[in-house]
Order: C-alpha cells, then sequence, then structure tokens
C-alpha cells in the first residue's frame, strides 16, 4: 500500500472511515489550501475579523477562546457563521490535559462552550488514557447535539525548546490513538508518526491527519522557545495541515502573507504527492 504521505487529500478522504477526517481532507482538496491560521487574538471582534478576513484562504481556523477577553455567545455565533460563509472548519487549541470527569465539563457545557463550535478539540495524555475514554464517552453519545461531527486530536509532540513531548510519551500517544479510532483521528506533530517504533502494527487503512505547529515563513524562533520550521519543511516531514500563528495575523498584511502560506504549503503538498 502507498505511504499516506503520497496520497493526495481526496484519495484519502474516499477511504477514510471517520467522517471528520473526511470533512478535513475534503475541505483542504476543495479550498487547495492546507493552511490552519492560529488566531491567538485577545477580543472577540478581532477574532471574528481574522477569521472573515483570512476564511477564504484557510482550511482550519484555530482558536484559544480563553484568550478572548470578551468572550460570550455572540463569539460562538459568529465563529459558527463565518465557518458556513467561508467553509472552514475549527479546531479549539484547548489542550485538555485533566482527568476524565473534569474534561468531560470543560468540553460540553462550561463556560467556554467547546464543543458547540469546535470540529476538533486537541488533548494531552499526560493524565493517562481517562481523557480519551472521557472524551471519547461524549462526542459518541446518541443524545450528543454534535454526533458524528466532532473528533479528538492528541498532543503528540511540541514545538517548544525543552517540550518533555517526546520518546516514549509520543510513542504511547500513537497507540492510544490506535485503540480509539473512532474519536482520535490524527495529531499535533513535527514529522510524520507513521514510522516511528511501535509495539502494536498499523491497520492497512490506518491513516491519521497530522497537524504540525511551529510554522512561519520568514522566522527561526521566538524569545519564549517557541521553535519554527517553513511550510516547504513542514509539509515534507509530513504535515497535512500547517498551522501559523503570529507568521500571518501578525504580518503587515495579513491577507497577502495567508495567500502566501497557502501558495507555499500547496506547492509542497503536490510535490509530496507528486501531482505537480
Ligand atoms: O507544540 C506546539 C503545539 C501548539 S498547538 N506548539 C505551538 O506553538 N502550538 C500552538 O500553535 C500555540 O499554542 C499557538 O497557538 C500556535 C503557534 O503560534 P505562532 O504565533 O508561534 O505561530
Amino acid at each position: 500500500m502507498a505511504s499516506r504521505s503520497t496520497l493526495t487529500y481526496s484519495e484519502r478522504a474516499a477511504r477514510h472511515s471517520h467522517p471528520v477526517a473526511k470533512l478535513f481532507l475534503e475541505t483542504a482538496e476543495r479550498k487547495q489550501s492546507n493552511v490552519i491560521v492560529s488566531a491567538d487574538l485577545t477580543t472577540s471582534a478581532e477574532l471574528l475579523k481574522c477569521a472573515n478576513d483570512l476564511g477564504p484562504y484557510i482550511a482550519v481556523f484555530k482558536t484559544h477562546v480563553d484568550v478572548v477577553a470578551d468572550f460570550n455567545e455572540d463569539t460562538v455565533k459568529g465563529l459558527n457563521e463565518l465557518a458556513k460563509k467561508h467553509d472552514f472548519l475549527i479546531f479549539e487549541d484547548r489542550k485538555f490535559i485533566d482527568i476524565g470527569t473534569t474534561v468531560q465539563k470543560q468540553y460540553h457545557g462550561g463556560a467556554l462552550r467547546i464543543s458547540e463550535f469546535a470540529h476538533i478539540v486537541n488533548a494531552s495524555i499526560l493524565s493517562g488514557d481517562g481523557i480519551v475514554e472521557a472524551l471519547s464517552q461524549v462526542m459518541n453519545a446518541q443524545s450528543f447535539p454534535y454526533k458524528d461531527a466532532r473528533a479528538l486530536i492528541l498532543l503528540a509532540e511540541m514545538t517548544s525548546k525543552g517540550s518533555l513531548a517526546t520518546d516514549d510519551y509520543t510513542v504511547q500517544c500513537v497507540e492510544l490513538a490506535r485503540k480509539q479510532t473512532g474519536t482520535v483521528i490524527g495529531w499535533i506533530a513535527n514529522r510524520s508518526l507513521e514510522t516511528i517504533p511501535t509495539q502494536s502494527t498499523p491497520s492497512d487503512t490506518e491513516d491519521f491527519l497530522v497537524f504540525t505547529t511551529g510554522v512561519n515563513q520568514s522566522t527561526k524562533g521566538d524569545k519564549l522557545g517557541q521553535q519554527y520550521q517553513t511550510p516547504t519543511m513542514a509539509i515534507e516531514r509530513g504535515a497535512d495541515f500547517i498551522i501559523s500563528g503570529r507568521g500571518i495575523y501578525a504580518a503587515e498584511n495579513p491577507i497577502e502573507s495567508v495567500q502566501s502560506y497557502q501558495k507555499e504549503g500547496w506547492e509542497a503538498y503536490l510535490k509530496r504527492v507528486k501531482k505537480e
């Protein structure tokens, strides 16, 4: 079987069993974009303006709604409307980490209303398997209003200097994801994890989506330990979606910048799947 990373988004969408993974792959193909803007903005007005301005060029809009000072019901409504208008998906980068029962309350209900707008969320498995089981229970409950429209990705690696999300922790993310394919559709990682040594054997149809953060066209890092690679490097190393924050929203012209990331990310993808 061809390696996952040399198949096109459409080919992968056609054979993927998870409806949310399919949606991500189809959206990338339809919009010819593998860019995720990480909109780490601190007011609802700035967040929604960013989604409206950059929406046409991205596949996914990534939020940290806990940094939005005036986050409220209208923020949720605005995000949902703009996602429809511009045909993008939403990833709330909440990095759940607590015991299962706490995380269930943080995800569904609660102050941030995350389940109401985020197609995917992420979690660290520092607390063990229970966190994945907990989110799985909520997302797959018959009474859950967004059943089959929500999924989880695992924080398998991090981009910051000195990160402890390495080695056995990363391997355990892969092992756990393989046991929870009804809920886990991929991971945050700096490279493909397809061939890392694991105890379990991947199934023939295994296809976890790779979301890579720390992407920037012009800088190598920041003063707080962030480390960057370029869009091309990230795609060559196996990213399916490239995530950039300040490289896009803090640029002098964010629309020109997102277009440039879209072009570079798409060309690198075409080269990887040999369709250029
Ligand atoms: O390892 C990681 C994982 C994440 S989700 N490193 C990261 O930088 N992130 C997130 O990506 C981080 O929380 C921020 O929202 C974004 C990077 O922003 P940038 O401005 O450095 O591109």
